[in-house]
């Protein structure tokens, strides 16, 4: 079968090489053509057209080779187009492409499903439903805790994001761009204080652990709580990591009160922290955990995975979609979580946090506006504020983002204030571009 495949682009060049300015002449005839053909509500981070893309690169269609510092949203963890994915991915194809998994089952979903209760933390009965996007793993885990307590109330976190439905538009913290006037919100939503150590000053996570459950008891009572929904690493908020404590003390709330602790690790899952998946830092297990993202190579899919009491407690037929578990994106998901696997990328994940800190640290000696450095694995940033103080500068990273780019160096921003720069690379890159790709970042300060 592999003879037959297409040529891989992991095989592409692993350089930076602009042969035009950015964007391209054909990149721009295309900007030209998405303006008239695409709604303008669709956000853009770069006005390139891409052609391929593998290892740490992105060839665009003027032939220029970006650096990828951003794996399209913490997506391609094992590198795109990664052999093993696209092997799979052509011979599902070949063989069928979609009988609904509710309709005519096929293994694949079953398989992916197996391997979700196997890697995701605890070593607890197990169960697993596939979806299609992040959001609608995180809608499914508030329908099964419902289900399960047969309670109403859902506790979400400063700085929180889980998605664009209307479900989770409201479990989002952000409002612009994710929530200005798509109103009204789902109801019986309540934020609470998340751990932010570099915003908190000397709390302990314990402590501020304890300010977010009694605000929960005094303003929701325990025993009204459904779900408790976190990300343990927080992905569009900025990359914030909680101090040490604070999952395990939410977890411990949770439990004592019947209330399904529900890890959204859709960002932070598949080998992404250097670890399965980001609660396994602290050795938090959680009753549910959502994933998407990483987990398919590329391929839409995403899960709800956790203990069989709870994903059981469903009636027959609540849960499901027309293509929740499509056979190509579990077949895909099997190449992707084979890859993880063989190649131990969580190991790889905790090489590339190395390198990241090395870099960052000395530019943090050079720039007094980077006021923070955090991050786990292949998921590090640095939050930019007036030298000195805790007051966020969303100009500068604007604009060091801004030089990046136009350097070809593909670079996403974060944070409830817009001055997070966040690294996120395909754990497939070579060292030596991502050295690269970190220099082109920190020379953008000087410019
Ligand atoms: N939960 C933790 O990170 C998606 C959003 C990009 P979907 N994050 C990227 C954008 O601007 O839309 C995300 C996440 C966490 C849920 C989601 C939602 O996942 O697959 O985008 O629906």
């Amino acid at each position: 079968m592999t003879d037959t495949l297409l040529p891989s682009a992991t095989t592409l060049p692993q350089e930076r090489r602009l042969i035009t300015e950015l964007p391209g002449p054909r990149s721009r005839e295309l900007m030209a053509r998405r303006a008239a053909a695409v709604s303008a509500g669709v956000g853009g981070t770069m006005p390139v057209f891409v052609e391929r893309a593998g290892g740490g690169v992105i060839i665009d269609v003027d032939g220029n080779s970006l650096i990828d510092l951003g794996s399209g949203i913490a997506v391609t963890t094992v590198g795109n187009a990664h052999p093993l994915v696209v092997e799979r991915i052509q011979r599902q194809a070949a063989d069928f492409t979609h009988t609904c998994f509710m309709v005519t089952p096929y293994a694949g979903y079953v398989e992916v499903c197996e391997a979700l209760n196997r890697l995701t933390p605890g070593d607890h009965v197990k169960r697993s439903a596939l979806f299609n996007s992040g959001a609608e793993a995180v809608e499914n885990a508030v329908k099964i805790a419902r289900a399960f307590t047969k309670r109403q109330a859902i506790v979400v976190f400063d700085h929180g994001y889980h998605g664009r439905t209307n479900l989770t538009m409201a479990l989002t913290a952000k409002n612009m761009p994710y929530k200005q006037s798509f109103g009204p919100f789902a109801p019986e939503v309540y934020r609470m204080p998340m751990s932010y150590p570099f915003r908190d000053g000397p709390h302990s996570g314990p402590e501020v652990a304890s300010w977010a459950t009694s605000k929960m008891e005094k303003e929701i009572g325990g025993a009204n709580i459904a779900a408790i929904i976190i990300e343990p690493i927080q992905g569009e908020g900025g990359f914030i990591v909680p101090a040490p404590g604070f999952l395990p003390a939410l977890k411990e709330y949770a439990a004592q009160h019947g209330i399904v602790y529900v890890a959204d690790e859709i960002q932070t899952g598949f080998c992404r922290t250097g670890d399965w998946f980001a609660s396994d830092h602290e050795a938090v297990v959680p009753d549910l955990i959502t994933t998407a993202k990483g987990i398919a190579g590329g391929l839409p899919l995403a899960g709800v995975t956790g203990r069989a009491d709870i994903m059981d407690s469903v009636h027959v037929g609540g849960l499901g979609g027309t293509y929740g578990g499509n056979p190509i994106a579990c077949a895909a998901a099997l190449g992707a979580i084979e890859a993880m696997e063989t190649e131990d990328l969580n190991a790889r994940a905790r090489e590339v946090e190395m390198i990241l800190r090395e870099r960052l640290e000395s530019l943090a000696s050079a720039q007094p506006a980077v006021g923070d450095i955090r991050g786990r694995g292949a998921m590090m940033a640095i939050e930019l504020v007036m030298p000195g103080t805790v007051t966020p500068d969303p100009e500068l990273t604007g604009r060091v983002a801004k030089a990046a780019h136009a350097q070809g160096v593909v670079t996403l921003t974060a944070g409830t204030y817009g001055n997070v720069l966040r690294f996120l690379p395909p754990l497939s890159i070579p060292d030596d571009l991502l050295r690269q790709g970190l220099d082109i970042v920190a020379a953008g300060f000087n410019g």
